[in-house]
């Protein structure tokens, strides 16, 4: 018995070291945001646009609407007018409190000028970032982002702790996270299995959201890594739903799935450790 559990250890051993190695030939030395497109996105113009944050109050308060401008420009400072539509949308915004406990996915609307807006309110006070999601015609997909601080005493952070287990209960679904190979540098492929909570029954009609089976966001724990996921089958139904991703470095990452069941978008979070 032993001596299969060192034989185990020694193949789990072999395969983890060429792991690595292959890791380093495939790191494609993205950096930033940890945009992980793939060679799609080469050929495309690089990205000279800028996004110019505006909040309509200075310190905005909690629990109160505040305006969020986006305007985007070219580097001498025009506006930028055509945007291609990225999963339905010509915009998405993300808003993460600092301790990502607190996720929102919305969409500005694009008024005139290279100008997109929205009212949001925040939860609590304290910092939180938001990143800006759009496709300039004719460029690749970019990814803006702003920190910003809402007023008063901020509660104390909830830690960020990776998850023993990846099974969760959401709006009466249980989720299930699976990843076949999670270390930095290396493409990973994340597949969520949705059953019904109470049932166990596997969920086969999920319906679109932003035009795929769902939408995910994987962000580092100190929120500088911003991680493109695709879905690897748009169409999907359910119960499974497969992304691909790669984590840029090492370290602890929180992952938000959302999806869409019976017209009720449901978002599930789960934290991973990647070594
Ligand atoms: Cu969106």
């Amino acid at each position: 018995m032993k001596r299969i559990m060192l034989l185990m250890l020694l193949v789990a051993l072999t395969v983890l070291s060429a792991c690595a190695k292959s890791g380093k030939e495939t790191t494609d030395g993205h950096g930033g945001h940890g945009d992980s497109a793939p060679a799609s996105s080469a050929g495309a113009e690089a990205d000279k646009t800028k996004a110019v944050w505006k909040l309509s109050s200075e310190t905005p308060q909690a629990k109160s609407d505040t305006k969020v401008s986006i305007a985007i420009q070219d580097d001498k400072g025009a506006a930028v007018e055509k945007f291609d539509i990225s999963h339905e949308k010509k915009m998405h915004l993300i808003v993460v409190s600092d301790d990502l406990s607190y996720f929102n996915h919305i969409h500005p609307e694009y008024k005139e000028k290279g100008r997109f807006e929205i009212d949001t309110q925040f939860p609590a006070p304290g910092g939180y970032k938001l990143f800006a999601d759009y496709v300039p015609t004719g460029g690749s997909a970019v990814t803006k982002s702003e920190r910003i601080t809402v007023g008063g005493t901020k509660p104390a952070p909830a830690p960020i702790v990776p998850d023993k287990d990846l099974t969760r209960s959401v709006a009466g679904k249980q989720v299930t996270l699976t990843i076949d190979h999670l270390m930095a540098g290396m493409q990973a492929n994340l597949t969520f299995r949705i059953v019904e909570e109470k049932t166990k029954q596997p969920i086969t009609d999920l319906q679109p959201y932003l035009g795929a089976v769902g939408h995910v966001v994987i962000l580092s724990a100190d929120a500088e890594q911003y991680l493109h996921v695709h879905p690897t089958e748009e169409k999907a139904k359910g119960p499974d739903a497969k992304f691909m991703t790669t984590f840029p470095k090492s370290g602890i990452y929180k992952i938000w799935g959302q999806f869409q069941h019976n017209g009720q978008v449901f978002t599930v979070p789960f934290v991973v450790q990647v070594p």
